[in-house]
């Protein structure tokens, strides 16, 4: 990662631009790759949040424990590879008990808008979904349901569990059944995900469609924290892709500026293009 190449080349192509303009849109694409996503990570106790994060992120981000409820109230774990930054929130478990769950939705809510996504587990064999499909009715609500990625975990105890080193076909036909059922109860907006931890089952495709719906200017910043195997060319692409259209955005937000002399804004709009090809070609130099 060398970002002073990439912002020197950026630079170049802004440099038509009068030098306050320019300034403003490298000032812009700066803070653009300093962003510090945020990601919600919730489910029931035990339902494979902690193995998850560890398993989808480089290095180790939260304490796995095999006593129940480790987790009581959000832990905040900072991801940092080399000067980029992710945060993780590990939500608590929703469903353990009426009392708490009036206390978590209050800190759901209070959470929620500042979380780029929700990665919300449910595990193969979890039948008891009433009051996740209420909490997801009732606290998640329209306003936020874009963020919801739901997450099928330990696939290998889907009935019937061998202890195997593979998915059965019969487990296979179960765990299609399980996406079907989930999206008829709660309609998620993006596609829900299936995984098996001990299996290293499914982690690719999750985390390509984790990276998909991202909001554009968290996607990169993300996917610099994804353990290696699971960086793979579709979740670079779009990380890169996305990066190009905040560029872009920028572009157009500070030509649409008040302060902008027309013929500024007439130059700004005929380099866009050329800015964006050019932010994309050096993506790799900042993620
Ligand atoms: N067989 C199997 N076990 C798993 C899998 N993922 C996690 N586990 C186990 O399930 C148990 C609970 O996992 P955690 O990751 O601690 O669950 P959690 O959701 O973080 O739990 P809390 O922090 O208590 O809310 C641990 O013993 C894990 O080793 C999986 O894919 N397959
Ligand atoms: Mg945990």
């Amino acid at each position: 990662m060398n970002t002073s190449e990439g912002q020197q080349s950026l630079q170049n192509s802004l440099s038509g631009l009068p030098q306050w303009v320019s300034e403003r849109i490298l000032q812009q694409i700066n803070q653009l790759t300093h962003y510090e996503p945020v990601i919600g990570i919730m489910g029931k106790t035990g339902a494979g949040k902690s193995s998850l994060c560890n398993a989808l992120f480089a290095g180790e981000v939260s304490p796995v424990s095999d006593i129940a409820a480790c987790t009581r109230e959000p832990l905040r774990f900072r991801l940092q590879l080399g000067k980029r930054y992710m945060t993780i929130v590990d939500l608590p478990g929703v469903g353990e008990s009426g009392v708490r769950d009036n206390e978590y939705a209050a800190l759901y809510r209070q959470q929620l808008p500042r979380l780029d996504l929700v990665l919300w587990l449910i595990k193969a064999d979890d039948r008891a979904l009433a009051v996740d499909e209420l909490f997801y009715h009732q606290v998640i609500g329209e306003a936020y349901r874009h963020k919801v990625l739901f997450v099928i975990s330990q696939l290998d105890k889907a009935e019937p569990t061998s202890g195997g080193e593979s998915l059965s076909t019969k487990q296979k036909q179960n765990i299609s059944q399980k996406i079907c059922l989930l999206h008829e109860l709660f309609q998620p907006v993006n596609p829900v995900c299936a995984v098996s931890i001990r299996l290293q089952w499914g982690l690719r495709v999750m985390a390509e469609r984790m990276i998909r719906c991202l909001p554009r200017e968290a996607s990169s910043p993300v996917a610099v924290q994804l353990s290696a195997p699971l960086r793979t060319d579709a979740v670079n692409k779009k990380a890169r892709d996305d990066f190009g259209e905040t560029v872009g955005s920028v572009l157009d937000t500070v030509s649409s500026m008040p302060l902008i002399p027309a013929p500024v804004r007439t130059i700004i709009q005929a380099v866009r293009d050329i800015v964006v090809s050019v932010a994309r070609a050096v993506w790799n130099f900042f993620f």
